[in-house]
């Protein structure tokens, strides 16, 4: 009798498991198509339904080449449906290589913007965007005191005012980033990016491991419904294959409200963790540090003067005070 009970109540259980699995991957997640790109990229037909692309964007059943090795390509690819979606998460699978061993770039970025299709100085976008940059940057400008090795990967959030810095290889502008390597492997290179209740979530698979390592998660970005994503490429002096090999949405959040779907629309983009955008300043002369130097130790030298007189004195008057008890 208990024999059958205990059987009972793990059958119950294992049945609810079953469910619940089968309810997570059916409809807590799913890939929408109308913003994702599977392979074959070329058959019979459209090519690339739900896309555009422009500049030296070139599409093989296999890949989409954002920018040849070649110097001053630049290649673009947008999705044309806005993304109706409150959480979200974004897996591109990715190939840059080249024949430059120590010199290649310039990298490329993921988007999620307000506008669509415009050309620009940033990856071969648009600056001064309203939306999410996800940036892949090759190549190391180096013209100031970042202390990261490269390629490196970051985020930046802009509601139109800031503008994307190369010089400084945007580091006064971003959310936060991490060192990466992912050119000339021979497999697959892998980036999430997942946003759920204004957490961004940004990871990567570049060992052909199967599994995903954290680059940085980021609380407070908030990010409106109704933009698109959009993928540019460029190369300069120094260049690279940029190569796309897949780009797949899945909505995380299909219990959502059209209301509140319709309300995010209106959200100006924004990082409350942003940190604060520093100054484009030139990087100091020599003869002025020297100066600075000097003027700080003057300071200190007055300053430990003045407190040794004060406590001089202070225990003079104490010590006085003492002797007429
Ligand atoms: C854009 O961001 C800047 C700085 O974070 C802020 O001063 C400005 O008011 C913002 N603009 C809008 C339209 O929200
Ligand atoms: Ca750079």
């Amino acid at each position: 009798m208990t024999q059958i009970n205990t059987n009972w109540i793990l059958a119950f259980f294992g049945a609810l498991v079953a469910l619940e699995l089968v309810k997570s991957s059916q409809s807590n997640e799913y890939m929408k198509r109308e913003h994702s790109l599977v392979r074959p990229f070329q058959g019979v037909g459209v090519i690339l339904p739900h896309w555009d692309f422009l500049g030296s964007t070139m599409v093989t059943s296999n890949y989409i080449r954002l920018t040849p090795d070649l110097q001053s390509k630049s290649g673009a690819l947008w999705n044309y449906s806005p993304v109706m979606g409150r959480n979200w998460e974004v897996h591109v699978g990715f190939k840059v290589h080249g024949k430059g061993n120590e010199l290649f770039g310039d990298g490329f970025a993921i988007w999620y913007t307000k506008d669509r299709m415009q050309t620009g100085p940033v990856f071969g976008s648009k600056d001064y965007f309203s939306g999410l940059a996800i940036i892949l940057d090759t190549y190391s400008n180096h013209n100031g005191p970042h202390n990261h090795q490269h390629p490196y990967l970051s985020a930046m959030v802009n509601n139109g005012t800031w503008s994307y810095d190369h010089d400084r290889d945007g580091t006064h502008t971003q959310l936060a980033g991490c060192e990466v390597r992912f050119r000339n492997v021979d497999y697959e290179t892998f980036i999430s990016i997942r946003y759920e209740n204004d957490v961004l979530s940004v990871s990567t698979d570049l060992e052909n491991r199967n599994e995903w390592k954290n680059c940085f998660v980021v609380n407070n970005v908030e990010l409106p419904t109704g933009y698109y994503f959009g993928l540019s490429a460029t190369t300069g002096d120094l260049s690279d294959n940029h190569d796309i090999h897949s780009f797949k949405f899945f909505d995380i959040d299909t219990t959502i409200t059209h209301e509140e779907i319709m309300r995010r629309t209106n959200i100006i983009p924004n990082a409350k963790t942003f940190e604060p955008p520093r100054e484009h300043k030139d990087d100091p002369k020599p003869g002025m540090s020297n100066a600075k130097i000097f003027f700080i130790l003057l300071f200190v030298v007055l300053v430990t003067a003045g407190v040794a007189i004060f406590a001089i004195s202070y225990f003079k008057d104490r010590n006085a005070r003492k002797r007429f008890y």
